[in-house]
């Protein structure tokens, strides 16, 4: 990475703090990553784009900003990208994924709460994240109790607007999102000055159509036995969808395909255990499981999370006249996503088994974040689920640390030989 400490500093980021994050992160990439063989020439761009997370792309959100455009972050696949687009903003997904933030998270929460709300909470209040820094506005949403509340506490930091998420999938409840994505456009109008028109969210949906047609084409690939692609390597994929310059991440990720499309011409079965991950999101750089499963010569081939399927998975329609029509088919896209913190969310199971069968797997891991309580508690039913149809599975509870990795290899390393 060049040298940033002017943009940084202009951030007002804690440079010495920073300085320690930027040590630990290449040298964690390096092992986890870069020891892997035979990797795909197109994931060099993917390797860059982590390189120079803190770096080039933080440049160009400066840039964008020189000319006048604003800058939102957000944490929850349930906010719009699309409106965000519409009124010529940048949208930025905040990672939250390392347990360097966690310390700073503790200063100002519990300590017994999810690692993903302390660690975006410890990035603003350490000043160690050039994304929080970039940030005009950031878009929270009601999904669990510990998001809700934290945005509360982030709102004495940096502008926040929170969407109110209904948590049942009735009728009603899909008429309550749509009004919720009406004040959204409204919030974004006044911070952007920008007035949304029915051809600007019509461009702006299509636009994140492509990019959710790029990740299935990527993700419908792994289902080739075995995977051109490894499930780390996937993963990053999906890490960097949620901060990069959309049209060019589309660009390099169908560039990928096709090499990968190449690839599968000539695949050789390696025997490797296939596994479903399934659960909570997996922010960069928490790259913990993948790298304990795969290090034990097993492939993931798909994910279940918000940092996988839930992501991409179904197209909003670009049919209608009005603004009305075009909210109305965002919320009805956006109200599939089967999140826990819905009840019922029988669709999750369903989406799992479906899952398993088509990318063909051995058996499923459930990721469960520490304190994550819809998620925990719903793996009872899902257990139940796949237990009927014979499907393997194994829970697996862990934060940020590398404290339990041991432990996790030993139960995964049991888990595979049985399946
Ligand atoms: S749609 S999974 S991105 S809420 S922060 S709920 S892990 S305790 S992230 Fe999520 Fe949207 Fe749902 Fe997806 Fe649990 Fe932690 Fe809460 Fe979390």
């Amino acid at each position: 990475m060049g040298d940033y400490r002017e943009m940084w500093s202009k951030l007002q980021m804690d440079l010495e703090k920073h300085d320690i994050l930027c040590e630990a992160l290449p040298q964690a990439f390096g092992d986890i990553y870069l020891t892997q063989e035979n990797r795909p020439e197109a994931m060099n761009y993917f390797n860059y784009a982590l390189a120079e997370v803190h770096g080039a792309r933080i440049q160009e959100l400066q840039e964008e900003k020189e000319k006048g455009k604003k800058v939102v972050g957000t944490f929850c696949v349930f906010v719009p990208d699309e409106v965000i687009l519409a009124t010529g903003a940048v949208g930025v997904g905040l990672c939250s994924g390392s347990q360097f933030w966690i310390e700073d998270g503790e200063k100002v929460l519990p300590r017994n709460l999810c690692p993903l709300v302390k660690a975006f909470m410890g990035a603003k209040v350490s000043r160690t994240c050039p994304y929080f820094q970039s940030c005009d506005m950031i878009i929270g949403e009601t999904t669990c109790d510990g998001k809700k509340k934290a945005y509360e506490i982030l709102e004495d930091y940096m502008p926040v607007h929170v969407m109110e998420l209904p948590q049942m999938k009735r009728k009603k409840n899909y008429e309550e999102w749509q009004d919720e994505i009406k004040l959204f456009i409204k919030k974004m109008e006044e911070l952007t000055g920008n007035e949304v028109t029915v051809e600007k969210l019509r461009k702006s949906i299509d636009l994140c159509n492509r990019k959710r047609r790029a990740l299935k084409r990527l993700y419908d690939l792994r289902k080739h036995t075995p995977s051109p692609i490894s499930g780390l390597d996937a993963l990053l994929v999906s890490q960097v969808a949620f901060l990069d310059d959309i049209e060019r991440f589309i660009e390099k990720t169908n560039e990928l395909c096709d090499e990968l499309e190449e690839r599968v011409k000539n695949l050789k079965a390696n025997g490797k255990k296939r596994i479903v991950v399934t659960g909570t999101p997996m922010a960069v750089p928490n790259w913990k499981l993948h790298s304990i499963v795969e290090g034990l010569d097993a492939e993931i081939v798909v994910e279940e999370t918000c940092t996988g399927t839930r992501y991409f998975e179904n197209k909003v329609s670009t049919e209608g006249e009005t603004i009305e029509d075009l909210v109305k088919n965002l919320a009805d896209r956006y109200m599939k996503i089967n999140c826990a913190c819905f009840t019922p969310n029988d669709g999750r199971i369903d989406d799992v088994i479906r899952l398993v069968e088509e990318y063909k797997a051995d058996g499923v891991i459930n990721y469960n974040l520490s304190f994550c309580h819809t998620y925990a508690i719903e793996y009872e039913k899902l257990e139940k689920a796949l237990k009927e149809k014979n499907i393997p599975v194994l829970n697996v509870e862990t934060d940020y640390s590398e404290e339990d990795a041991g432990q996790i290899k030993t139960r995964v390393e049991a888990f595979l030989e049985m399946i």
